[in-house]
């Protein structure tokens, strides 16, 4: 099975995330897509690839042209303004006021932002365009036949809706390969979501479409980021309805529990028939996960890589998140076994 890597990732570097009222060292690191790159290499998972360049285009067919304009541009506005730390949101249009976007940095932030975590610092967008190019390169992969493709992203993406960025996301890699997938030969795409996290960016992309299916098992938004999306009665709007189906599950959730939930995810995925399947790939499931809460050992990802490698279809893995560095190269090249 084929890898796909940019070491431009490594122009992600932020020094700050903020976390329970500190800046914190950020828990998406440069160390995560080693640690992967690393196991795929000394497991003999496959070739693995630099990604070739897509430019925008493929981009903007899931994201707003303006946001991608202000991702491009933010950091150069941010220092311009005068600003000598990472640049963080502290202000957000909430209930009952203007949703319009301000001229200020500072204003377009909040603007765009979902959460405040998520520190922009140089060399961010740059390595926003890589990851995307990653999750591409791995697509035109399956859209010439081949049967399995790994995206070794990063920035994540899941959490990047059509105009919003946050929790660790600036452009959404599995939506933009989606898409890719749509416009290259498939009618039909579905989306699995295996991280912890709700992909709140990428339910947002697809929730009026039915030509694309998003099934997503999570943490409770009742109690896990982001906490504003990822309920059970979120199915989709419009043409849509019906191809939106969250599975969110509660603390202490073990892979007997979580299992169920998939194998549900799994039945309405046979009876869409997608012509191929996205799986964003978060491993922050584990139970050794620093900010997440299931209890997925190392073994249960190979056990469920085998039940997504059962329905037999053209699979590209993208990853998302998974915070126990030590353990992610290991956890996630489990799920890849089966297809290698
Ligand atoms: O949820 C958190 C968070 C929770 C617990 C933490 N501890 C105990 C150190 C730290 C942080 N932060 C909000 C941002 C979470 C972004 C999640 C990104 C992700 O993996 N998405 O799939
Ligand atoms: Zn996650």
């Amino acid at each position: 099975m084929i890898t796909v890597y940019s070491e431009k990732h490594l122009l992600r570097n932020p020094r700050t995330e903020l976390y329970g009222g500190e800046l914190v060292a950020p828990h998406e690191c440069a160390q995560r897509a080693e640690f992967v790159l690393d196991r795929v290499k000394a497991t003999g998972l496959g070739d693995i690839i630099a990604p070739s360049q897509f430019g925008l285009e493929p981009v903007v067919r899931v994201h707003d042209a303006e946001f991608v304009e202000f991702l491009r541009s933010a950091w150069t506005e941010w220092l311009a303004a005068g600003n000598r730390g990472e640049a963080i949101p502290d202000c957000w249009p909430a209930r009952r006021m203007a949703v319009r976007r301000p001229n200020s940095i500072t204003g377009k932030l909040g603007y765009y932002a979902m959460a405040a975590e998520t520190s922009i610092s140089a060399g961010s967008w740059e390595a926003a365009c890589a990851s995307a190019d990653v999750a591409l390169t791995a697509a035109a992969r399956l859209a010439t036949g081949e049967r399995g493709a790994f995206a070794l992203c990063r920035p994540p993406g899941h959490h990047a809706a059509r105009d919003l960025y946050g929790g660790y996301c600036f452009l959404n890699n599995a939506a933009i390969a989606a898409q890719y997938l749509r416009d290259h030969g498939n009618e039909r795409v579905a989306i699995l979501d295996v991280d912890f996290h709700h992909g709140n960016g990428t339910q947002d992309i697809f929730y009026a479409r039915s030509d694309v299916l998003y099934c997503s098992i999570h943490g409770d938004p009742l109690d896990a980021f982001p906490y504003f999306a990822g309920y059970a009665d979120e199915i989709g709007s419009g043409e849509g309805t019906g191809y939106n189906l969250n599975l969110p599950l509660p603390r202490g959730t073990d892979f007997r529990v979580w299992r169920a939930a998939l194998e549900t995810a799994l039945a309405r995925i046979v009876k869409f028939a997608p012509g191929a399947l996205v799986v964003s790939l978060g491993v922050d499931t584990f139970e050794n996960d620093p900010i997440s809460f299931f209890k997925l050992k190392t073994d249960d990802f190979v056990r469920y890589g085998r039940l997504i490698s059962a329905l037999g279809l053209p699979t590209l893995f993208v990853l998302e998140g998974g915070y126990a560095v030590a353990e992610i190269g290991v956890n996630a090249v489990n799920v890849l076994q089966e297809f290698a």
